[in-house]
């Protein structure tokens, strides 16, 4: 799938023409320039992340890095506890990669000899040490490169959870904060002819201002969980692009194009061949374009669930080209209804953790993703929704391979500090790269701003800015947020100021769970007092993989089943309902599950065990999904 390119040895000019210089940090999600002298004015413009990443030339720099680490930071901090490179020299870190020179000379630490993590990959699973861990860990690896003159290459992170602080060949190039989201720093002029030392200091440490904050029900997984990659572009390149369908016209494409570089304006041709049809824009000073393209009637085929066609985009400058899969397809929301392509569809979902059940840590790669929406298609699933934070981009590409509709989140979960200016700064970071990454999937239909934040004045003024924030970046899909409920005796009811602001009724909710039984839930009546769709977010049961017992005994297989039963009486009875994700496909790992013999550190709402059995539950939503099929063909 990816094209990897093979960086040539040798060809010494390109590191020597070009000065560099120590940069200081950037801000979250935002790209260091760093060139040379002459240069320096024009390309020190922070630059977003490159769309389509893995359609351009690059290196992947995944495999074995060697780590150490360090609880005390040492590595970073002097003993007066000042950051080594704020030092006029910018030395004396683990980032040097010293070794000792003579033998009176001692070095305290060394990446030789020091034990290798797999990357991507997080710390915790890897080493049984780390298991809890939450602190500095430092890793390195070496590659070699040849860079050419006339080219740009950026060294771009998919992921690292959670701040990362990142250096080439001793010198800083800037920090990031955030789990799940990418960055990159451009290190054209920084790359050395031959062997080059990348070092990334990942701290996950959990702190109240932070996005998410301190309490979370998932594993803090440490590390470079996703690709890194060296990618290359031409020296004036296409940074990004929109191609998707104009909102609710599906006879017409609607986007932009985006040039980066010197020669800014220049002719930009956006071509779909199997469907004959080609525009040519004209980029301007700033190296912008818009891009509107009618599409033929009666030929197109648009992408759904049932048919998740995908059609090879073209998109070629004069100085760069690059290609991409994209489907069509129109999304939105009329009365009660969700709109898929003018039809209405209900949303047959569950929801999932970026984790492996069955090997501790994250998805690692394609065939871990696949085996997940796999799992959600032999449910009858036409949808998932992506908890609680970014998921990677790979996952969302397989999506729209196979054809899955997908939530995705941010992750403002929870009691988040909502005064905070940097704190909503940093929200609006996450929410922005999210969706710069991923506007040009079909499979996404809904971002959503995030999960259970309790209805407050700051949290209202909070959730209702990151609202118009993601509607200002794309108009094309919808906005959710999985809202808190409030009962009232036996009725269950949404009040919430943010249900206004976004276009679905969802909510999550745990009848028969942490409130009531299975013997009594049935009592309970929904009332959703919004005209839009209704989406339940969650609701769930624990039960241990293959502990039996009646379906009042909870933690057995059977309470989850009669659970899903009950739940379904329930919520078939709200009138506006197109859709649910229950939670959630498979076990999980979570610090705040002690049970010893229950949960053993678990969260057992999965339908999948962590030995990969469906448990009965499965079966029961995947005979309901069945039924919604057929009433919704
Ligand atoms: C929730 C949260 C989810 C938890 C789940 C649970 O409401 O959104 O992150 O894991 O409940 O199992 O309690």
């Amino acid at each position: 799938m990816h094209k990897v390119w093979k960086l040539l040895l040798l060809s010494s000019c390109l590191a020597a023409s070009f000065a560099v210089g120590a940069q200081d940090d950037q801000a979250p999600g935002q790209a260091l320039a760093n060139q040379g002298a002459g240069k320096r004015a024009e390309l020190a413009r922070q630059s977003p992340t490159l769309q389509n990443i893995y359609g351009r030339q690059h290196l992947l720099l995944d495999g074995r890095w060697s780590y150490i680490v360090d609880p005390y930071e040492t590595g970073f901090y002097n003993y007066r506890h000042q950051p080594f490179d704020q030092s006029p020299s910018g030395a004396g870190g683990f980032y040097d990669d010293r070794k000792p020179k003579s033998k009176d000379d001692a070095v305290e630490y060394s990446f030789e000899g020091s034990p290798t993590l797999a990357i991507p990959g997080d710390w915790n699973s890897q080493n049984a040490k780390l298991e809890n861990y939450e602190g500095t860990v430092w890793m390195r690896q070496l590659f070699n490169a040849t860079p050419k003159d006339g080219k740009r290459y950026f060294l771009y992170f998919g992921a690292v959870n959670y701040e990362a602080h990142v250096y080439l060949n001793g010198k800083k190039l800037g920090s990031h904060k955030g789990g799940f989201t990418p960055f990159q720093f451009e290190v054209t002029g920084r790359l050395l002819n031959g062997q080059n030392t990348v070092v990334v200091k990942a701290d996950n440490t959990r702190h109240q201002d932070d996005i998410p904050t301190l309490n979370t029900d998932w594993w803090n997984y440490g590390g470079i969980t996703r690709d890194v990659l060296l990618a290359e572009t031409p020296d004036t390149y296409i940074e990004d692009y929109q191609i998707q369908l104009a909102k609710g016209d599906m006879g017409r494409i609607e986007g932009y194009v985006q040039l980066a570089g010197v020669q800014r304006t220049q002719d930009v041709t956006v071509s779909i061949a199997e469907l004959g049809v080609k525009t040519v824009v004209h980029t301007d000073a700033n190296g912008r374009a818009v891009v509107n393209l009618a599409l033929p009637k009666n030929k197109v085929r648009y992408w759904s669930p049932e048919d998740p066609k995908l059609y090879n985009v073209s998109i070629a400058s004069t100085t760069d080209k690059l290609n991409d899969r994209i489907g069509l397809r129109t999304i939105e929301t009329r009365g009660h209804d969700i709109l898929l392509n003018g039809k209405s569809v209900f949303l047959r979902g569950v929801s999932l953790h970026d984790e492996n059940p069955l090997i501790p840590g994250r998805l690692r790669g394609e065939g871990d993703m696949r085996m997940m929406l796999q799992w959600a298609k032999d449910m009858n699933c036409n949808y998932v929704r992506l908890a609680h934070y970014p998921h990677s981009e790979e996952m969302i590409k397989l999506a729209d391979e196979m054809g899955i509709l997908v939530w995705a989140e941010v992750p403002v979960y929870w009691t988040i500090s909502w005064e905070k200016p940097e704190v909503y700064a940093n929200a609006a970071q996450q929410l922005t790269d999210l969706v710069v990454r991923d506007k040009n999937r079909a499979s996404v239909i809904i971002w959503s701003i995030g999960n259970e934040t309790p209805v407050s004045a700051p949290r209202n003024a909070f959730m209702g800015k990151l609202a118009d924030t993601v509607r200002a970046l794309d108009r094309t899909r919808l906005v959710g947020a999985a809202l808190e409920v409030h009962r009232t005796g036996d009725v269950v009811t949404v009040e919430d100021p943010l249900a206004e602001k976004i276009d679905l009724a969802s909510f999550n909710e745990y009848a028969g769970w942490y409130w009531s039984n299975n013997k009594e839930m049935l009592k309970f009546s929904f009332k959703v007092n919004y005209n839009k769709p209704v989406l339940v977010t969650e609701f769930g049961a624990d039960a241990l993989g293959g502990y039996h017992a009646d379906s009042d005994t909870k933690w057995s297989e059977e309470y989850q089943d009669q659970l899903y039963k009950n739940t379904f009486k329930l919520l078939d009875a709200i009138p506006g309902l197109r859709g649910m994700t229950p939670w959630v496909l498979t076990d999980f790992r979570s610090p705040r599950r002690p049970h010893p013999y229950f949960q053993d550190f678990w969260n057992r709402k999965g339908l999948i065990s962590e030995t990969g059995k469906k448990k009965q539950a499965f079966y029961t939503l995947k005979s309901y999904y069945e039924q919604k099929q057929q009433q919704y063909k």
